[in-house]
């Protein structure tokens, strides 16, 4: 499929606000692939593909997971971890994304995990700091974006593990091993 029409497949699976949002995504997405000295068409098609599975009914998310042998371990935490695992895996079978990158981009924009590249740390911020995301501490996300990638993204993953522990919910430890991945590339510099 080309770029349009991939474009009107997603958007109509779901949303108005969510179309809205996606579009936050591609532009913010294209926005760091310039800043950072990635590919903006690879960052924008992950962004237009990121969220394809977000509105499917949860059940048919869990049986897309199992029937296509896809990573079966995010089944066991939240749900909200499992529209990235579909998405990655439509993009490929439906959309014909043959850039592993890409599908990996999609794949982890939730999670995030050890040892990310920098194509999936674009996708993973732009998710976060979108123009329309309105939640405390997004204003000190965008402006650490401008100043480090890896900041910003330790920022979000700090934010997003205090977030979940504060609700009483499970973390799913590739999030714990993103951030601390994270840390440790900081460290290094
Ligand atoms: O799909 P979006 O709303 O655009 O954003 P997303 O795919 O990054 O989902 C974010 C939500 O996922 C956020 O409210 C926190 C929730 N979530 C639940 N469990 C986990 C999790 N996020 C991470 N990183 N790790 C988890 O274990
Ligand atoms: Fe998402
Ligand atoms: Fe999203």
């Amino acid at each position: 499929m080309d770029r349009q029409q991939i474009i009107q497949s997603v958007s109509v699976q779901m949303p108005e606000r969510r179309w809205i949002h996606t579009q936050g995504v591609m532009s913010t997405a294209i926005e760091l692939a310039e800043r950072y000295g990635e590919n903006p068409e690879r960052a924008e098609l992950a962004a237009i593909i990121h969220d394809v599975a977000k509105y499917w009914p949860i059940a048919d998310q869990a049986a897309y997971i199992k029937q296509n042998s896809l990573d079966e371990r995010v089944l066991h935490y939240n749900k909200e971890l499992w529209h990235a695992e579909v998405g990655a895996s439509v993009a490929k079978e439906q959309y014909g994304v043959h850039d592993i990158e890409i599908c990996n981009a999609i794949r982890y924009h939730t999670s995030g995990r050890a040892n990310m590249s920098l194509l999936e740390k674009i996708v993973w911020l732009a998710d976060y700091i979108e123009p329309n995301r309105d939640f405390p501490g997004v204003d000190v996300a965008r402006e650490l974006a401008g100043v480090s990638l890896d900041r910003a993204i330790l920022f979000g993953l700090d934010q997003t593990i205090v977030f979940l522990i504060e609700k009483g919910k499970v973390v799913y430890p590739v999030t714990l091993e993103a951030r601390n991945s994270i840390v440790q590339q900081l460290n290094m510099k």
